[in-house]
């Protein structure tokens, strides 16, 4: 019996074709065996030298072990002597061996880059793997370990790495209860488990593995419209734990902070920031957290928007708050993050209000502050200018915040590869110091003297199994801290470098499944909101299509209606001169730029102009048959996408790539409802024909307007 069950193993698991199931579970730290023509030379690694081990670096030495034994069946060993050792990792290292220039090499690494270097030849060759911190040693282990798993030659590697931000963070929507908000791949992975945190161990590391793999060194556990028990002692506690488990992994928390606390937990009459007896609660609180957590990273703040308390309830400013917090904090070294997303209900256009906010604050701030300023000037959208903040605040550090959960782009449900957009925030130009502004390096110190920089992205995780609902979604989170790590990569290369990692080395897939990735998010800018229409999804779900909906007593602008304006003399949010005239936030030559639709970029050209339905378009044809073409052409892609991932079966494990078709077959139904949605809505205003060539809708207007999404299946 035993005999047939080898036999049948065998022949199951030697059939070509025929690979693993796999759940997504490990994440791009899979460590599959490599290919014999790579193995040969990494079966050479079986000596590893530490020097001085510490929690951190016993992390990066196991980590390192455990994917050379899965990848080569190579047993590493720890060797006490430097001299014959095949790998070499630590600090100081440049104290103990010889190499030209990498002191000086080492100088250009900060405190968490890294140098990683061959020496030697043939059976000789060591790799050194050095750092000034610990931290850039873990980082720098997890860089040759993708070097490893993606298959790259190791005979002569030379690289000097630096992170381009000093804070790389995750900020968690997750609510006390377990729920997340705007997240779709289960409740959260912190709050209200029923599982001891014993049997969860594993599972928080896996996070934290794959967090330090990527560079990511902090992350807020909790929800920014953050409810105040959080800095209770119950949850502290829990807070602790977390605290400790992250650290070896370089990843300090933070909290998302309730600015009424003191008087809702503190019992305080109010939470005033100038009163005294709050300043005294907030530092109080503040020491008290430091006791447990020393290296405690500081709070993130929502305040005075979308109905969270602040200063301005009391007459006082952003800044008066957020130094308050800052002073608490400053004796050891934390940090505020205090958020720029503000709009009034009955304010002027949404898009101008951060900046009519927040600027007039320039040089108000505490060092220990940073703002942190969403991509764009309204919400997360496909696509959105980038926010005019960026570049405005010279004397104030500013952080970028982009959000990973696809709220507004088909949440995991809708295959999205967010690099290529985030991409497009960095490389715009802001112009504040002549041509070369980016926003990049509007944020990342090299324009200004920032005391801190930073970088936040809002996190797609939950309980699923594969950690972010959509297996492709993990690749936003894998490729957010390479970003933060280092902005400059291609999205491209991190998609490839991805790839490889999670499914496999086979150019045969990698190239074409780059190519859906490369293109989906301009696929989804096409089907739901193209040429800078915005904000068209159901008000409160954010999912669907809805351009239609009026609510009564409903503030104008959660509503559809505010931002795309049709009516019979055409569509779009009038942003130039003659209408709300944000683009005057922007610098020249861009507001010119954006003022005139005959300069602006047509991808943006609804976002700053209402045009008639009959203006024409650099293409030669009128708005309203562009307007169709991005539609049709949005639902075609998805269409081509699903042809392109059926032709990977057999090359990938069923089981990920049977999900992965599922997904799309509900991506492609949603677009053609988008498409429907929107071009039937507008057309109630344009009374124009959708092109003859086109194929006409598969929805009926008024059918749809019925529709009912439901939110709960994505909790
Ligand atoms: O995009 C909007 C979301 C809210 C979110 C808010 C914010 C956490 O719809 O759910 O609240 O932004 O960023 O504060």
């Amino acid at each position: 019996m035993r005999g047939k069950i080898l036999l049948l193993f065998f022949l199951v698991f030697s059939m070509p074709g025929l690979m693993m199931a796999e759940s997504g579970e490990n994440l791009w730290l899979r460590y599959e065996k490599v290919s014999n023509k790579v193995l040969d030379e990494y079966s050479g690694l079986k000596k590893i030298y530490v020097e001085e081990s510490s929690p951190v670096i016993e992390v990066a030495q196991n980590e390192l072990m455990k994917a050379i034994k899965a990848m080569t069946s190579v047993d590493a060993v720890v060797n006490k002597k430097l001299a014959g050792s095949s790998i070499l990792m630590g600090v100081g290292l440049d104290e103990k061996i010889n190499i030209q220039g990498l002191k000086d090499r080492l100088k250009n690494c900060g405190p968490e880059g890294y140098v990683i270097q061959t020496i030697g030849t043939g059976s000789d060759a060591q790799v050194v793997i050095t750092a000034n911190s610990d931290a850039g040693v873990l980082y720098g282990t997890f860089a040759f370990i993708r070097m490893l798993q993606s298959e790259e030659d190791i005979a002569a590697i030379n690289i000097v790495e630096s992170p381009k931000y000093e804070l790389r963070l995750l900020n968690h929507w997750d609510n006390l209860n377990g729920t997340v908000e705007r997240g779709y791949a289960g409740h959260s992975i912190w709050w209200n488990r029923e599982k001891i945190f014993k049997v969860l161990k594993e599972h928080y590391q896996t996070y934290a593995r794959a967090n330090a793999s990527i560079g990511i060194n902090g992350t807020v556990l909790n929800n920014v419209n953050a409810a105040p028990e959080v800095l209770t002692d119950e949850y502290l506690e829990q807070v602790v734990r977390f605290a400790n488990l992250l650290r070896p992994y370089n990843i300090k928390v933070y909290l998302s902070v309730n600015f009424s606390s003191p008087a809702v937990i503190g019992g305080l009459e109010d939470s005033d920031p100038l009163r005294d007896e709050v300043r005294e609660w907030w530092k109080d609180k503040v020491e008290e957290i430091y006791e447990e957590i020393p290296d405690f990273g500081g709070f993130l703040v929502k305040a005075n928007s979308e109905g969270q308390p602040g200063p301005q309830d009391y007459g006082r400013t952003h800044a008066d708050g957020a130094n308050m917090l800052a002073e608490a904090l400053e004796p050891y070294n934390g940090i505020v993050m205090w958020r720029a997303f503000v709009y009034a209900p009955s304010g002027d256009d949404r898009a101008k209000q951060a900046y009519t906010e927040f600027v007039p604050l320039d040089g108000k701030f505490h060092e220990n502050v940073i703002v942190q300023v969403k991509n764009g000037p309204v919400d997360f959208q496909p696509r959105e200018p980038f926010s005019p903040v960026f570049g405005a605040m010279e004397e104030t550090s500013l952080m970028i915040e982009f959000q990973i959960t696809q709220e507004y782009l088909g949440f995991s449900n809708h295959l999205a590869y967010l690099p290529t957009m985030q991409k497009e925030t960095f490389e715009s130009d802001t112009y504040v110091k002549g041509p070369g502004s980016t926003v990049a390096k509007a944020t990342d110190g090299s324009l200004f003297n920032q005391k801190h920089t930073a970088i936040a992205g809002v996190a797609n995780i939950g309980r699923d199994t594969n950690w972010t609902g959509h297996h492709f979604a993990q690749a936003n989170w894998y490729a957010y801290g390479r970003l933060a790590w280092d902005h400059t990569l291609r999205a491209d290369e991190i998609g490839q470098e991805w790839l490889k990692m999670t499914f496999s080395n086979d150019s045969a897939f990698i190239d074409p499944t780059l190519n859906i990735m490369m293109r989906s998010r301009e696929a989804v800018v096409n089907y739901m909101t193209p040429l800078g229409l915005h904000h068209l999804m159901g008000w409160s779900h954010h999912h669907g299509p809805e351009p239609w909906t009026e609510i009564e007593g409903a503030r104008p602008d959660w509503l559809p209606k505010y931002y795309h304006n049709a009516s019979e003399s055409g569509i779009g949010f009038d942003r130039s001169e003659s209408g709300s005239n944000a683009v005057e936030q922007y610098e020249e030559p861009l507001a010119s730029m954006y003022n005139n639709p005959k300069t602006c970029p047509e991808n943006l050209i609804l976002w700053f102009h209402h045009l008639p339905w009959d203006y024409t378009m650099s293409s030669g044809l009128s708005l309203w048959d562009e307007l169709c073409y991005h539609y049709y052409d949005g639902v075609e892609e998805v269409r081509l996408m699903q042809k392109k991932w059926d032709r990977m079966q057999g090359m990938i494990d069923e089981e990920r790539f049977e999900h992965v078709r599922h997904k799309l077959k509900i991506q492609s139904r949603e677009a053609e409802w988008w498409r429907d949605a929107c071009l039937l809505y507008f057309q109630t205003f344009s009374k124009m024909p959708i092109p003859a060539e086109l194929e006409r809708p598969v929805h009926d207007l008024d059918e749809l307007k019925k529709i009912k999404f439901d939110m709960t299946h994505h909790n």
